[in-house]
């Protein structure tokens, strides 16, 4: 029998600095109220969800920053989110920005979680890829500071079965490197779930804004298809605090196709009803255990690249302890 799981990109439009969480949350749950009269089930929403983009800034009031992070999950203002989408059973992905105690001290992450349609927290992701400077520099128009506030995500990239399809999740940047599908794939992903919040444009390489669009699904279309899945990735989109943010949310079938795509840059549901055998029929198409040459690919797994600069985590370390900044 063939398996079917509606999900929908539930993209958010600009959330500006001034804005609450808990106003925030009231948007997320229109959505959800949307989503289960449209008959999904299951919703993704973008990368930092419940506040502003805020590593375009260099923020010295290290108490200002530590109020977009949260300390649980649901956190007292995201619990209505939870209830509300439980009520409804519309299971759902949300990033946020994860403060953990871990061996003795207070670390910070671009997180997301994933929950289930019964509301109960299915597991959690770290941002692998984390981009940008750890360095503040003002003289450029537009800083990316993720590297200065976050730590490297350290839990892998974990698969979760549901009653309906194996789901992986990934965070923005993660979704341009090819070793954040691979590794979901050989865990037996069916589906990869991200959120994003990407420049429209690039004012240190110009030339690239034409393209912005264009690498975004570029590289989404090919990793479906080279490892059989179905991808959702929504967007914060629209002008944030006088930036811009690309749009384009969109559902991406295993074929290549971009099956489902925002219209606005504003909360808009993208939904569409998946057929998930098409993620097993396309795996046997490349039939990985047959046609993979792992004993070929020498250098994959090498430390090259794989280690955070010191620097950028003395950086981190130094910004988050209240020392100068570099
Ligand atoms: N949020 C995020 O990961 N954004 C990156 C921009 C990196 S530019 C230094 C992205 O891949 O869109």
């Amino acid at each position: 029998m063939a398996r079917y799981l509606t999900m929908a990109a539930a993209q958010l439009g600009p959330i500006s600095r001034g804005d609450s969480k808990a106003s925030v949350v009231q948007r997320l749950i229109a959505l959800i109220r949307q989503a289960h009269e449209r008959a999904v089930e299951f919703v993704v929403f973008p990368e930092m969800a419940l506040t502003t983009f805020f590593p375009r800034w260099y923020i010295d009031d290290r108490d200002a920053v530590d109020a977009y992070f949260d300390s649980t999950m649901p956190s007292p203002e995201t619990l209505p989110l939870f209830e509300e989408a439980a009520r409804r059973r519309v299971g759902f992905y949300l990033g946020y920005c994860e403060r953990a105690e871990e061996g003795n001290r207070i670390r910070r992450f671009n997180s997301s979680v994933l929950v289930d349609r019964d509301g109960k927290l299915l597991g959690k992701y770290r941002k692998v890829h984390v981009p940008g400077a750890s360095e503040n520099d003002p003289t450029l128009p537009l800083q990316h500071l993720e590297k200065l506030y976050f730590e490297d995500g350290n839990l892998g990239f974990p698969v979760f079965k549901t009653a309906s399809a194996t789901i992986g999740m990934a965070i923005c940047n993660d979704r341009r490197w090819p070793e954040t599908y691979r590794t979901m794939a050989l865990k037996g992903a069916e589906v990869v779930v991200l959120g994003y919040n990407s420049p429209a444009q690039m004012p240190d390489w110009p030339d690239q804004n034409a393209l912005r669009a264009f690498h975004h699904l570029v590289c989404m279309q090919s990793a479906a298809y080279q490892n059989g899945l179905w991808i959702v990735a929504s967007a914060k989109a629209g002008r944030e605090d006088g930036f811009d943010l690309l749009g384009h949310s969109c559902i991406i079938a295993p074929s290549g196709e971009v099956v489902a795509l925002s219209s606005t840059l504003a909360d808009e549901l993208v939904p569409y009803r998946c057929d998930i055998d098409l993620a097993p029929y396309y795996k046997s198409f490349h039939d990985f255990e047959r046609n993979r040459r792992p004993d070929q690919y020498e250098g994959l797994l090498a430390a090259r690249g794989n280690q955070r600069s010191r620097a950028d985590a003395e950086a981190c370390r130094r910004y988050w302890d209240g020392g100068e900044p570099a």
